[in-house]
């Protein structure tokens, strides 16, 4: 395949698409599905400021997201000075494999992944393994809104509202052993589902895997999400969980999640199994470490045209260095990308 190697100076789509070329476009089989549902006002709209939240599609939320979502903490954490991504942009511009490799996939595609009923394995070096209906699972938390920007390695980004909560409280639950030093998810495999996982030419070895060390799962931002745009994760964004860490590339974000494991060894996640040169297990957004065949001093922000590029400077650890420098001290960074 040729690849065509960007110039310093820009970071055009066209040029920098390189997590697809590792998944066979032959694979997509299937047409669109479900027509999407009538743009509504969302319900929640008097519980945060509804200008924020113009044009969201309305969504089916289960029961339990909608008690939930009366009792959040609205703007728990915000991104001063930052835009919120259009919600059309966040749902149609999007990286979910197993669903297709074009951003316009999962949108297309996601509607036949089956969200209800959703069961979540916590097991591994835990004190209260068990299996939860993800209604049971939520029980003990409180959602938030976290409005964090997401860098892609492809050097695009966006600015979310995603509404979660922070792992942190999830361990408190769970109980790690003195063993656990790393935390594992997996998400869904259902070659019926989803149709990316049906192709004999993909590089990925499915389920979709990813990990933290646990002091950076400790860490406050990152979080568990169960929604955005102050309604539930629609499918493409990774319904019904998703993990969210604000200061690491966005594959290691993982959607819809199965299975959360504490285990003793450094999981071996996607994408670095696949190209370990060029992902590795850290993803810390990094502008001063380029990736093999690009440039992450800069990036994308979205929406972005041909006639806007909407180009800016990368941030050291996506703006939260502050919050996170302190876990990699002592770590060399161009070693451990
Ligand atoms: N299971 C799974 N999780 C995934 C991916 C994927 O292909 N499969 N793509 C990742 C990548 S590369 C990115 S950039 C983010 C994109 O999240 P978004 O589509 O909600 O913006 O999801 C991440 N999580
Ligand atoms: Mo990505």
């Amino acid at each position: 395949m040729l690849i065509k190697l960007p110039s310093a100076s820009d970071c055009k789509e066209s040029e920098v698409t390189p997590e697809s070329l590792y998944v066979s476009r032959r694979a997509m089989l299937g047409g669109s599905l479900a027509a999407l549902a009538a743009t509504a006002l969302p319900r929640w709209a008097s519980a945060a400021d509804p200008s924020r939240y113009a044009n969201v599609e309305a969504g089916r939320a289960p029961g339990w997201f909608s008690a939930k979502l009366a009792a959040t903490k609205w703007q728990a954490v915000t991104a001063p000075g930052e835009a919120t991504t259009p919600f059309k942009d966040a749902t149609h511009y999007n990286n979910f494999y197993e669903f297709g490799t074009d951003k316009g996939d999962p949108a297309a595609n996601a509607g036949s992944l089956k969200t209800e009923p959703w069961a979540v394995v916590v097991d591994g070096e835990v004190g209260k393994p068990g299996r939860y209906a993800l209604e049971d699972f939520m029980k003990p938390y409180q959602l938030e809104e976290r409005i964090y920007r997401l860098r892609c390695v492809e050097a695009w980004s966006m600015v979310i509202p995603w509404l979660g909560f922070p792992i942190s409280a999830l361990l408190k639950q769970v109980e790690p052993t003195s063993k656990a030093r790393y935390i594992r998810f997996e998400t869904l495999q259902d070659p019926k589902t989803m149709p990316g996982q049906r192709s004999s030419f993909a590089l990925i070895d499915w389920p979709y895997i990813e990990g933290l060390r646990l002091d950076e799962a400790m860490n406050p931002l990152a979080i568990l999400a169960v929604g955005m745009y102050g309604r539930e994760l629609p499918n493409q964004n990774g319904a019904p969980l998703r993990l969210v860490v604000p200061w690491k590339y966005g594959f290691k974000s993982i959607k819809s999640i199965v299975r959360i494991s504490l285990v003793e060894e450094q999981p071996r996640t996607t994408w670095q199994a696949i190209a370990p040169d060029e992902y590795g297990f850290y993803a810390n957004v990094n502008p001063e470490v380029d990736h093999p065949r690009w440039t992450q001093a800069r990036e994308r922000r979205l929406p972005s045209g041909l006639f806007s590029p909407n180009v800016r400077p990368t941030q050291m650890f996506n703006g939260y260095a502050e919050e996170v420098a302190g876990l990699y001290s002592g770590l060399d960074l161009r070693k451990n990308y």
